[in-house]
């Protein structure tokens, strides 16, 4: 019987980001994929022009008829623009038992607009972290939720230890920008060669119960990026739904967006959304 896996998120409808990458993720694992919408975005892979949240009553209401009538195996959530949404899906994870949940605190799109505010963000920490089996950062989110300036691994780690204190059980910190930053720093210093291989990783960075492993992927020097962050997570989702552990269903999923980074379509005039496809 096919697993369930439900979204949690925003309406992308160019269709690179949220819910539909989501479907589409579910979907290439052989899962079967349920949507509910927190909120309608307007954009392109040029920017985010405008959105139209929904309220809290409406997510309960499309939420709680996909469980009472499927259940559902695991779940994500991704774009949470107001604490009450998040309250809301916070007391519905509670009320129906809801387990492998991945939490993407999606802050911003790379086009700088703003995704959540202030107090959703601390609604967000505090009522979802502590629900998640996994909550998966990027760079800049890592940074504006702990507030740490991330310069270094020891930063991160440090990072790591702030967001476990807020209750998240596992952390994946995703390293690309960071490794931008880094082989920007190091350029200088650093003959070709080495450079060369440096270029060749971006490292993701797991805390689990405490010890952190490093998970290393290819680094793809590209703009096609728009919907890395929600592909991971679904993908995550639906490996966890697949009954996978938690580090297979990280690797596989990293694996997953590496490939679809790869073969990108490269459509739109700015960033690319990828290939999200079954292998
Ligand atoms: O990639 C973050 C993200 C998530 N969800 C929605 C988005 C974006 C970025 O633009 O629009 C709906």
């Amino acid at each position: 019987m096919s697993k369930i896996c439900l979204t949690i998120a925003g309406l992308d409808p160019s269709g690179g980001a949220g819910v539909v990458a989501d479907i589409k993720t579910f979907s290439a694992f052989g899962c079967f994929a349920t949507a509910a919408i927190t909120s309608v975005t307007f954009q392109n892979t040029t920017g985010v022009f405008g959105a139209v949240h929904q309220t809290a009553d409406s997510v309960r209401q499309q939420v709680q008829l996909v469980i009472d009538d499927f259940g559902v195996d695991a779940l994500k959530t991704g774009m949470m623009p107001t604490a009450e949404i998040i309250e809301e899906v916070a007391r519905l994870v509670v009320e129906n038992n809801l387990t492998n949940l991945v939490v993407d605190p999606v802050v911003r799109s790379t086009s700088g607009f703003d995704l959540i505010d202030d107090t959703a963000l601390r609604s967000l920490i505090k009522q979802l972290f502590p629900l998640a089996a996994i909550i998966t950062p990027n760079i800049p989110e890592a940074e504006r939720i702990s507030g740490i300036a991330i310069e270094s691994e020891s930063d991160i780690e440090d990072v790591a230890a702030v967001m476990s204190e807020m209750g998240a059980k596992n952390v994946l910190i995703k390293g690309g920008h960071f490794f931008n930053a880094e082989c920007t720093m190091q350029n200088a210093e650093l003959s070709e060669p080495i450079k060369r291989d440096l270029a060749k990783q971006a490292v993701d960075y797991l805390f689990v119960g405490g010890d952190l492993l490093k998970i290393e992927g290819d680094f793809h020097d590209t703009t096609a990026t728009h919907g890395t962050g929600c592909v991971l997570s679904a993908a995550i989702a639906a490996n966890l739904a697949l009954g996978n552990s938690l580090l297979e269903a990280l690797q596989i999923a990293k694996a997953f967006v590496n490939e679809a980074i790869r073969t990108a379509p490269n459509i739109g005039r700015g960033h690319s959304p990828i290939n999200i496809k079954a292998t």
